[in-house]
C-alpha cells in the first residue's frame, strides 16, 4: 500500500515547510501569489510592504525588469552548460564584475547554489589553503556564539545557535567558538555600532592561547549577525580580529550573505567597516533571490597557492553540479546592472540616518526592551512572555501581516530589513504599522 497522502492541488500536508511552524501554518495559511517592487499580494488580494525583502535578499525589489528579461532570454538561449571542464561567458564575465565591486584585496570568486554552500566552500578553501601552504596542522574553525552560517554541516559546526545544532550529533571536530558580542545591558538603545564589547576580540587570544596558533585554519564570523537577532560589532571589534587573525597566520572569514549586496550602504561590510577578510561568504542578494546562486571570494595569495602540479590537474577537488549555472548568471549580471543603474549599493548610506530615527521612535511601545540598527537593518527586542518565549514576537509577525506589513522574527526579536529602493514615505507606513501592532496588547 502507498502511503501517499490523498493529494489534491490545494492539499498543503506533502510540503514539509522550512524553518516553519508547519501545524500553525496550514491550519491558517500565508500564500503570496505576486510581487510588484516594495509588495507582495497575497492569496485573498491583499497587499503587504515587504519589510524583509523576503528572507534578506530581495535587495533590488520584485520583479524588477531587467532581471526577469535576463532570465527569460537566457532560458531559450542557452538553458544549462556543463560546469566541469567547460563553461559558458556570462560565469566569467560575472566574476570580473563582482571583483570589479568587491573590497580590493580579492581576486577571485567560486560559485555556488546557496548561503549554506558557500560556507561548505569557503571553509573547505580555508582548510586546503593551509594544507597546500604547508601547515597541514591547522585544521581546527573558530566561529562564534549565535553565529549562523547557514544549515550544512560545517555551518552549523562553527553557527552558534543551539536550536540549529543541537539535535545533529557531533557535527565537524575541531571547532571552538568566540563569544557573541550581545551585551544589552551596556549597549540597549545604541544607534549604530556599540561602544562596549570591542574587547571581546581578544577571546580569540585566549582561544589560540588554549590551542596553539598552529592548529588553527580560520575565524568565521558575520561582520553584523543577522539571523539571530541583528547583533552590530561593537567599535573596534572587526579590527581587533583582523590584527588578532594576521598576527596568528589565522584565515578571517566573513559571511557577507546578508551584508553583501548594499544592505549597509557600501557594496561589502567589509567596505563598509574598513576591515578586509581572507575569504567572503555571499549569496541572497547576488541575484535579488531570484535563482539560487552564491559566490565566495577570495584573495590571489589564497588562489596561487594552489596552481602548482602540472597544468591537466584539478588544482581544488570541488564544485557543483549548478555552480556559474548560466540563467543564474544572467540574472545576477542583470541585478549587478539593476544595482548599478539606480545606485542600490550606497542607497543604505542616504537613508540610514532616517531609518534610524524611524526605528528608535519605538523606544516607547509596550515590552520594547532594546533597539538596535545599521545600514537598512533594525531590530526591535521584545521582553519575553513569562513561560511563553518567541510568543509575544510571533504574534507581532501574524498581527503585522493582517495589517499589510512583512517582518521577520527570530526569537523574541524582530528584524526588518526592507529592499534598498524603499522611499521615506514607505519606511513612515512600516514603522507607523508596526506601532500600531506594538501598541495593541501583544
Ligand atoms: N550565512 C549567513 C550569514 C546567513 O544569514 C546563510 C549563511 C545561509 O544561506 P542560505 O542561502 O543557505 O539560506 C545565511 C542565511 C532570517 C534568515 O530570517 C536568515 C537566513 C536565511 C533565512 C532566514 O534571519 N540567512
Ligand atoms: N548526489 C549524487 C548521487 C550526485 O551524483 C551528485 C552530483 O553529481 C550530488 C549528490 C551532488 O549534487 P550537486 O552537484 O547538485 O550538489
Amino acid at each position: 500500500m502507498s502511503n501517499r497522502l490523498n493529494s489534491t492541488p490545494n492539499d498543503l500536508r506533502a510540503f514539509w515547510m522550512p524553518f516553519t511552524a508547519n501545524r500553525q501554518y496550514k491550519k491558517e495559511p500565508r500564500l503570496f501569489v505576486g510581487a510588484k517592487d516594495m509588495h507582495y499580494t497575497t492569496h485573498d488580494g491583499r497587499q503587504v510592504l515587504d519589510g524583509t525583502a523576503g528572507l534578506w535578499c530581495v535587495n533590488a525589489g520584485h520583479c524588477r525588469p531587467l532581471i526577469t528579461e535576463a532570465i527569460r532570454e537566457q532560458a531559450g538561449e542557452l538553458d544549462y552548460a556543463p560546469a566541469f571542464q567547460l563553461g559558458h561567458p556570462k560565469a566569467f564575465e560575472l566574476a570580473n564584475r563582482l571583483i570589479d565591486i568587491a573590497p580590493d584585496n580579492m581576486a577571485h570568486v567560486l560559485y555556488t547554489n546557496s548561503g549554506s554552500e558557500s560556507v561548505e566552500t569557503a571553509l573547505k578553501v580555508a582548510l586546503a589553503y593551509q594544507r597546500v601552504k604547508g601547515q597541514g596542522s591547522r585544521t581546527r574553525l573558530i566561529g562564534r556564539e549565535r553565529g549562523y552560517h547557514g544549515v550544512n554541516f560545517g555551518g552549523i559546526s562553527v553557527g552558534g545557535i543551539v536550536s540549529n545544532r543541537k539535535m545533529f550529533g557531533t557535527l565537524l571536530t575541531g571547532v571552538d567558538h568566540m563569544p557573541h558580542t550581545h551585551q544589552p545591558g551596556k549597549n540597549a538603545f545604541t544607534k549604530g555600532m556599540p561602544e562596549h564589547g570591542g574587547d571581546l576580540a581578544d577571546e580569540l587570544e585566549r582561544i589560540v592561547t588554549l590551542h596553539d596558533a598552529s592548529t588553527i585554519a580560520a575565524v568565521i564570523v558575520e561582520p553584523v549577525a543577522g539571523s539571530t537577532g541583528v547583533l552590530i560589532p561593537p567599535k573596534g571589534y572587526l579590527q581587533r580580529l583582523r590584527e588578532l587573525c594576521t598576527k596568528h597566520g589565522i584565515l578571517l572569514i566573513f559571511d557577507e550573505v546578508i551584508t553583501g549586496f548594499g544592505r549597509l550602504g557600501a557594496p561589502f561590510a567589509s567596505q563598509y567597516f574598513d576591515v578586509k577578510p581572507d575569504i567572503m561568504v555571499t549569496a541572497k542578494g547576488l541575484t535579488n533571490g531570484v535563482i539560487p546562486m552564491g559566490a565566495v571570494f577570495v584573495t590571489a595569495e589564497i588562489h596561487d597557492a594552489f596552481m602548482q602540479g602540472p597544468d591537466h590537474m584539478i588544482e581544488f577537488f570541488h564544485g557543483y553540479t549548478y555552480s556559474g549555472n548560466p540563467i543564474a548568471s544572467a540574472a545576477a549580471l542583470a541585478t549587478l546592472d539593476t544595482y548599478k543603474e539606480e545606485g542600490l549599493l550606497t542607497r543604505a548610506a542616504e537613508l540610514a540616518s532616517y531609518w534610524e530615527d524611524a526605528l528608535h521612535s519605538l523606544k516607547d511601545c509596550p515590552n520594547v526592551i532594546d533597539i538596535r540598527n545599521v545600514g537598512l537593518i533594525g531590530a526591535i527586542e521584545l521582553a519575553p512572555i513569562a513561560g511563553e518565549p518567541t510568543k509575544r514576537a510571533f504574534t507581532a509577525f501574524l498581527k503585522a501581516y493582517e495589517k499589510g506589513l512583512l517582518i521577520r522574527t527570530t526569537g523574541d526579536i524582530i528584524a526588518l530589513s526592507p529592499p534598498l529602493i524603499i522611499t521615506r514615505e514607505q519606511i513612515d507606513e512600516l514603522f507607523g504599522k508596526l506601532r500600531d501592532v506594538l501598541m495593541n496588547n501583544i
